[in-house]
């Protein structure tokens, strides 16, 4: 109890040593995938957040638990714009991205493989497709960039890559404590399908781990006393992309796995609710409540850190068949088939980087405000991999409630009905705190939309092709930009956040300071 009053104490006095930061989502082509949908992340929400502990870790291909994959894969159009989501705290995005003080590099890495959803992720041929590090005009790292731009950091698959299955990594390096020997990755994968009929492929590729080392320059860098007009990216450059003469090689461009399967009607990260069975009387009722609360628990068991929204919405399905079967209205179930989950908007994703010294091209940002319709394409059941997507999940779901007339209830076992579940956020480590940096970040923090515009027209200058992924690739539509100050009112976000940390650790203290604990453990380099 004293170590944890004194771990309170600790950080109550080091408020800005706040959540770190977690890959939850991505979007292609600006349209939102969902929270967790083929995102290879850590399946432990309490340290989800955390950095990977080791450079030379398997975790630093996929994150914790990221040798196994999830079981749905999303098809990408060939040079498809990819925009990764970073929050602090995974199932609450309006909470901020990361705390201000990391400061860094970040890449954007593919791996081409035979199946998304079983490659081991850890291993060779990953070849970098993005890198940004310091901007020496602007005295930016990427993560001021990714920061200030909602926690997105967005990336074109190089045009006329050769199409199939791709692990696609983004990576961020916070250097704020590289200087004592602890360089911090944050990375995920998202499992994705790529639709092109190119033939372009990499001329080199990587092993990850291994393309990040404790020797490197760009890992030891320290970035208060030295010169960061000068940082060096660590890992290989931006790959070039040669063409492949033996045609039989590539690959065929039709999905075979990880499509969204047949007949959901319900979504939460990789889980899908299908329809009950239907029924003409009371048995049968029951029975379809049942296969309800069936569904609901193994979608409770396997959402990963990013939350339960979408078991949620399924229990308010299961509750309305158990009101229809307590009224005696035994035939159906009503409004058989109908989708639950939302339909995805377009979003503006903004700012697209350019890499730092050259390199792909950026094609354009997806129009703002168009509604695209959501991913049609399924897959037959057989084919669905629940198995791939068993995880730990620390939300707790409502308790399915008893029914009247038959006497075994599809119980829960661990679950008291009442929590709404909670965030089960990254939390910030007692050992982190974050040296302030020797200049102040810029307090343009008020600065208003329209200023925000007029800086959008200095923004955006492309990078000359000098590899040859992107030859026709057009200009770089612009996007909200952030080339100096900020974009958002980084004051607020970070008051947000200090407020919701003290009222996680006070308000549910217990629970909060388990997690501490657990994140100690979890991140040996202090
Ligand atoms: C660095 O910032 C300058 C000034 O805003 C900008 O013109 C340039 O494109 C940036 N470089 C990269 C690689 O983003
Ligand atoms: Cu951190």
């Amino acid at each position: 109890m004293k170590t944890q009053l004194m771990l309170l104490a600790a950080v109550a006095a080091a408020p800005s040593a706040l959540a770190h930061t977690v890959f939850t989502n991505f979007y292609v082509d600006g349209v939102s995938q969902g929270d967790g949908v083929a995102m290879r992340m850590s399946p432990y929400p309490e340290t989800a957040g955390s950095p990977i502990a080791r450079l030379d870790s398997k975790d630093m291909a996929c994150n914790v638990g990221g040798t196994k994959g999830v079981s749905r894969v999303q098809p990408v159009g060939d040079g498809a714009l990819l925009t990764f989501e970073i929050r602090g705290w995974a199932n609450d995005p309006s909470k901020g991205s990361i705390d201000r003080g990391h400061y860094g590099p970040c890449a954007v890495y593919l791996k081409k493989v035979e199946s998304a959803v079983n490659d081991e992720g850890a291993g060779e041929g990953w070849f970098k497709i993005f890198d940004h590090g310091y901007n020496a005009s602007t005295k930016r790292w990427c993560t001021d960039e990714i920061i200030d731009n909602n926690g997105r950091l967005s990336v074109n698959v190089p045009k006329g890559l050769e199409g199939g299955d791709y692990l696609a990594r983004p990576e961020i390096l916070a250097l704020h404590a590289a200087n004592a020997g602890d360089p911090q990755t944050y990375t995920g994968c998202a499992q994705i399908f790529l639709e092109s009929n190119g033939n372009l492929s990499p001329e080199k590729t990587v092993s990850i781990p291994g393309a990040l080392t404790y020797e490197q320059e760009g890992t030891k860098w320290n970035i208060y006393t030295e010169n960061n007009d000068n940082y060096p990216i660590p890992g290989p450059s931006v790959a070039k992309l040669v063409a492949k003469s033996n045609m039989a090689s590539i690959s065929s461009s039709s999905q075979s796995q990880g499509l969204k399967p047949e007949g959901c009607i319900a979504e939460n990260a990789n889980w899908c609710g299908k329809e009950v069975p239907s029924y003409s009387d009371e048995a049968g009722c029951w029975n379809a409540v049942d296969d309800c609360w069936a569904q609901s628990k193994v979608c409770w068991s396997s959402a990963p850190p990013t939350g339960g929204a979408g078991c949620k919405v399924w229990e308010s399905k299961c509750t309305g068949l158990q009101d229809q079967c307590n009224g005696g209205s035994f035939n159906g179930p009503p409004k058989k088939g109908t989708v639950l989950t939302l339909e995805q908007k377009s979003i503006d994703v903004g700012q697209i980087m350019a890499t730092v010294g050259g390199g792909m091209v950026d094609a354009p940002a997806p129009k703002t405000s168009e509604t695209k319709k959501p991913e049609t394409k399924t897959e037959t059941p057989a084919q669905h991999t629940p198995a791939a997507e068993q995880n730990d999940n620390d939300d707790e779901p409502i308790q399915a409630p008893a029914k009247t007339t038959t006497p075994a209830v599809a119980s829960n076992p661990s679950a008291p009905a009442s929590k709404s579940s909670p965030a089960p956020a990254p939390k910030p480590t007692a050992d982190n705190s974050y040296p302030a940096p020797p200049t102040a970040d810029k307090e343009a923090d008020d600065k208003d939309e329209e200023e925000e515009e007029e800086q959008e027209e200095e923004e955006d200058t492309p990078a000359p092709a000098t590899t040859s992924a992107t030859p026709s690739a057009p200009k770089p539509t612009k996007a909200p930009a952030c080339v100096s100050g900020t974009c958002v009112t980084v004051t607020e976000i970070e008051v947000v956040t200090q407020t919701v940390y003290v009222t996680a650790g006070v308000g549910r203290s217990k629970r909060s300071l388990g997690s501490f604990q657990a994140r100690r453990r979890w991140a040996p380099r202090a």
